[in-house]
């Protein structure tokens, strides 16, 4: 039986393609700027968005961290939503390293900050305030997947821009918003001062994410990765695969979606599951035991991995919560086996005389 690994997109296997491509890919010393297919990522990332300049970087975290550090100086503060990757999964770095003060907002909906409380959450040019520099947003938005329209991020930038602060989207997922939004991620980062998007979730390189903004935000990037050890050479055996990421395998995650959906729909009909169909919107699912099913979320999650070899995730922090994420290596007949599997661990079998 063949492992079925929904924990998260970022377990994916590189593609053939990208591991043939990598193999071959011409290289450089990237701190002097001479890996080409680094520079063709980072060029083509920056056309795709719309910004001037891109860099290649070591992670999403990294990018954010980056990006972050490229923005503010120490003490300066930022607005993010109180359930963010940047908040609550990066280790607190941008304190650690950049000294560089979080102001948590709670999501409204869907991964939303409410446009009033951001406005409202701008310090005042007081010499006892700190100095508000920056907003974030995640988009798609980790608490649920969804995507934040353009609409929304036009609505956060005009803040920003309204306030002389700088707008950072976490876009880890930006391919996934994209996708479900029928919109490209040009129009959907318009206005954001810097983009991080992920490489190695969705999209299955195996590592790398490349931030895009403006040639003197990128600048001011470069040196920070430097700092942070992230001048990482001969770095093109890694952005060969990414550049299959950018352009391959971007168009294909609507498929993803319709399996997240599928899977979804499958679940949410067990009766002791929980789950609102209406919050699958990507390729994350969420969802819940009611206090009648027959075991916890942990025993659930458990016996899906040692009698099926099922992986789904307790979500860290949110007791009984799981989570399934779909991707390129789930195909539609893995979907149909995950919902027998739950039915038959959820609902066992009665016991015949
Ligand atoms: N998220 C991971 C875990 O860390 C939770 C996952 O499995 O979803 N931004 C967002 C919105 C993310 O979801 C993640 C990874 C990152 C940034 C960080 O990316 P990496 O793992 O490349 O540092």
């Amino acid at each position: 039986m063949n492992m079925i690994d929904l924990r998260s997109d970022t377990v994916t296997q590189p593609t053939p393609e990208m591991r043939a491509a990598m193999a071959n890919a011409p290289v450089g010393d990237d701190v002097y700027g001479e890996d080409p297919t680094v520079n063709q990522l980072q060029a083509d990332a920056a056309a795709l968005f719309g910004k001037e300049a891109g860099l290649f970087v070591a992670s999403g975290s990294m990018g954010n961290l980056t990006s972050v550090l490229a923005h503010t100086r120490r003490g300066d503060e930022i607005i993010i939503g109180k359930k963010s990757h940047i908040f609550l999964y990066e280790a607190g770095s941008a304190a650690m390293y950049g000294g560089v003060q979080p102001s948590t907002l709670p999501y409204v909906r869907d991964g939303m900050m409410d446009i009033h409380q951001i406005r409202h959450a701008i310090r005042p040019d007081d010499e006892h305030d700190p100095i508000t520099r920056l907003i974030a947003i995640e988009n798609t938005a980790g608490v649920s997947g969804a995507p934040l329209s353009v609409e929304y991020t036009q609505q956060v930038a005009a803040v920003a821009r309204e306030n002389g602060l700088k707008l950072h989207i976490d876009g880890a997922r930006i391919f996934n918003a994209a996708a479900a939004l029928n919109v490209s991620v040009k129009e959907l980062t318009m206005g954001a001062d810097s983009v991080t998007f992920c490489l190695s979730k969705g999209l299955c390189a195996p590592v790398g994410s490349v931030i895009v903004g403006s040639k003197d935000f990128i600048k001011q990037a470069h040196r920070v990765r430097k700092s942070l050890g992230g001048g990482m050479r001969q770095a093109g055996i890694l952005a060969a695969a990414g550049l299959i990421a950018l352009h391959e395998m971007s168009k294909r995650l609507h498929e993803d979606h319709v399996n997240a959906r599928r899977l979804a729909e499958g679940l949410a009909a067990l009766p002791c599951v929980d789950l609102d169909l209406e919050q699958v919107k990507t390729n994350m699912i969420f969802f819940r035991l009611r206090p009648d099913a027959p075991m916890s979320a942990d025993a659930f999650s458990e016996r899906m991995k040692t009698e099926y070899n099922i992986l789904i995730m307790p979500y860290p922090g949110e007791t009984g919560l799981l989570r399934a994420v779909t991707h390129y290596w789930i195909k539609p007949d893995d979907v149909e086996r995950v919902i027998e599997a739950a039915r038959a661990v959820l609902l066992p079998a009665p016991v015949s005389d």
